[in-house]
């Protein structure tokens, strides 16, 4: 493999035409053969193969800096930038993570896992790199999806107005994970597709130049007309306005190509943009047909492209469903997403209720002032966006729904830890972050027929807004049939376990219930402690009777979330009990003042302490 010869970047530079084509075989093959096994992101990353030895060819990558968007399109930069030995643990607890990260690789100059920070990144580099006399290079690689998400554009508003010498990569596939969409994507598209377009009007203006100026009205009215169609069909209008060089479009799977425009373009002074066109998918048949299917995978035969896991129904599904039955009696629901209509769960209702569903693009914080826009005007929508993603809309959370006491239902998926996807995607800090805001409702289901009771819930509750948030994959128990639902009782946990005689009592919160009825039978059977279970369901209204009088004459409570401790559910817990001046010790059991790292679920619990053996230890010390 000529892989295993690469021992420094600047190593790509000595391959001739054809073993670069040979390394882009083998780039390809190794993002196959590691996601075939780890999972993780195959049709982005195979469709950016070209242009990653295209820039490592035409940069030097000890004076110039990469700043990859998201991250998720940067398994070929790793390779060729020290990782490929470790490659295998992509994804792994303690191995290669799935995103850019600086601990990782000096080579990752800044870390992402969210979309479109590499703009606004790349400004803040490149100062920096002047203002310690650094005159190195610095590009930026954005997808087309990225590219319309605020941050993005407010960066492009920002270099334009600077004569910094920056140059974004806009590699563009006319994808985001599903088909790109909004005004951006339109035109990009465009940018990409005119050429036969460009040819027709140059016919057409050919034939009416002579009568030009000759006041004819009708003539002169198409003269206008085609200057606004030039406008809107010069390449890169939209950039030069912003005062901003457009290059391209360019086949981005042609590395001599890009390699030589890049080392062009770079010697020129000022922020320019070069526009790339790639193919998610590139090279591999099932990720070349179904892009959207093969953005991100589990587990799969690289022969039949079919996934290795067997799937249950998840959280998203029920959510999907259940929300699709509403809309069936209910025309003044609407579903949004940004961009994460297969993730969320209303890819399907989109397509059977397109009235009702609006899929934003990157754009979680427009998705959230957009809700309260149309709660002002009583529709009833359903934002769903993961927990971590919606750390962006924080202050429209506040300021637009809340503050205005708006009723917007806000459905967190992958709410919690998520596993290999690592530090940028854990959904830990929600129950804290949501708990803080007046007026919000917060419902943490514990299994699939408590979260179906939650979604009506939410549907149900008009009087401002509320949030209902549950994990990736599926919880516990089974599915009921709609018909069969009711709604749940606002502000009231159930007990699981509950008798007089127990010492303990250990509430849990989310899918942490399961764990605690798992651990409560475990302290009973081991050890001889006995531990009363209550299944909080609400953070806000927080069950308080429940918890005064079953927290009573109890030697310890212990709260349980897949949150951080820091201002989430156990501190909510002893409010309560400080509040009703009962004093008792309280074990607070989550995320520790920390980013937990990717892993798998268990292993991750276990590494922080998250099972039984530690909160044994840690009950004993208190009782
Ligand atoms: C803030 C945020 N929202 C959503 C996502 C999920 N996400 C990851 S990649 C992606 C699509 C990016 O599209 P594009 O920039 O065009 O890159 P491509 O995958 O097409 O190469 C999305 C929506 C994210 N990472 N960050």
């Amino acid at each position: 493999m000529i892989l295993d010869r690469l021992n420094h970047p600047s190593d790509v530079n000595k391959l001739n035409e054809q073993e670069l084509q040979r390394l882009c075989g083998e780039l390809r093959w190794t993002i196959i053969k590691t996601t075939s096994k780890n999972g993780g992101h195959l049709a982005s990353n195979l469709g950016s193969v070209e242009l990653t030895v295209a820039l490592i060819r035409a940069l030097d990558l000890e004076n110039d800096d990469i700043i990859w968007d998201v991250g998720h399109q940067a398994y070929a930069f790793k390779l060729l930038t020290g990782r490929y030995k470790d490659f295998h643990t992509l994804r792994k607890f303690g191995g290669i993570s799935g995103y850019l990260k600086r601990s990782e690789s000096r080579y990752d100059v800044f870390g992402a896992g969210h979309s479109s920070t590499s703009l606004s990144a790349a400004y803040g580099i490149k100062v920096g790199k002047e203002k310690k006399g650094d005159n190195g290079n610095v590009v930026a690689v954005i997808g087309d999806g990225a590219l319309t998400s605020g941050i993005a554009l407010e960066a492009l508003n920002n270099i334009g107005n600077s004569a910094e010498d920056i140059l974004i990569i806009l590699n563009t596939n006319e994808m985001s994970i599903s088909k790109n969409t909004g005004a951006i994507a339109k035109y990009l598209s465009k940018l990409i597709t005119n050429s036969t377009y460009n040819k027709l009007v140059g016919k057409v203006v050919g034939i009416l130049t002579p009568y030009k100026n000759r006041g004819e009205t009708m003539v002169n009215a198409f003269f206008r007309f085609i200057e606004t169609l030039k406008l809107m069909l010069v390449p890169g209008k939209l950039f030069e306005s912003f005062n901003i060089r457009y290059f391209g479009p360019l086949d981005g799977h042609n590395v001599e190509l890009l390699e030589k425009t890049i080392r062009k373009i770079n010697k020129l002074h000022g922020p320019k943009i070069l526009n790339v066109v790639t193919k998610k998918g590139f090279g591999y048949k099932p990720a070349y047909e179904n892009p959207m299917k093969y953005h991100g995978v589990t587990p799969f035969n690289i022969e039949t492209g079919l996934s290795l896991k067997k799937k249950k129904i998840s959280c998203s599904r029920v959510f999907g469903n259940i929300i699709g039955k509403i809309v069936e009696r209910d025309k003044d629901v609407i579903g949004i997403t940004a961009a994460m209509g297969y993730g969320t769960g209303l890819d399907e209702f989109g397509k059977k209720f397109p009235d009702n569903f609006f899929d934003v693009g990157i754009e979680e914080e427009h998705a959230v002032t957009f809700a309260a826009g149309m709660a002002a005007k009583s529709l009833k929508p359903f934002v769903a966006i993961y927990s971590t993603f919606l750390q962006r809309a924080y202050d429209m959370i506040i300021h637009d729904v809340a503050l205005q006491n708006l009723p917007v239902r806000f459905f967190l998926d992958r709410a919690g830890i998520v596993g290999d996807d690592g530090e940028t995607h854990h959904g830990v800090f929600d129950l804290s972050y949501l708990n803080l805001i007046p007026n919000m409702k917060i419902i943490a289901p514990s299994d699939m027929e408590s979260l179906e009771r939650s979604i009506i819930t939410a549907y149900g509750y008009n009087a401002g807004p509320i949030a209902v948030r549950y994990p990736r994959g599926a919880l516990e128990g089974e599915i009921k049939d709609y018909e069969e639902l009711s709604p749940l009782d606002i502000g009231k946990g159930r007990a699981v376990i509950s008798s007089e005689k127990d010492e303990i009592l250990m509430i849990g919160i989310g899918r942490m219930v399961s764990n605690c009825k798992k651990w409560a039978s475990e302290l009973k059977k081991n050890d001889g402690i006995r531990a009363s279970v209550f299944d909080a369901l609400w953070l806000k209204p927080i069950d308080e009777d429940s918890i005064i009088r079953l927290a009573k004459g109890k030697k310890a409570v212990v709260t349980v979330e897949d949150n951080t401790v820091i201002g989430g559910f156990g501190d909510a817990v002893i409010n309560v009990l400080n509040k009703n001046k009962i004093n008792i010790p309280v074990i607070k059991i989550g995320w520790q003042d920390t980013f937990p790292v990717a892993g798998e679920i268990d292993q991750l619990f276990e590494h922080y302490g998250i099972d039984y053996a530690a909160i044994l230890k840690k009950i004993k010390e208190v009782i």
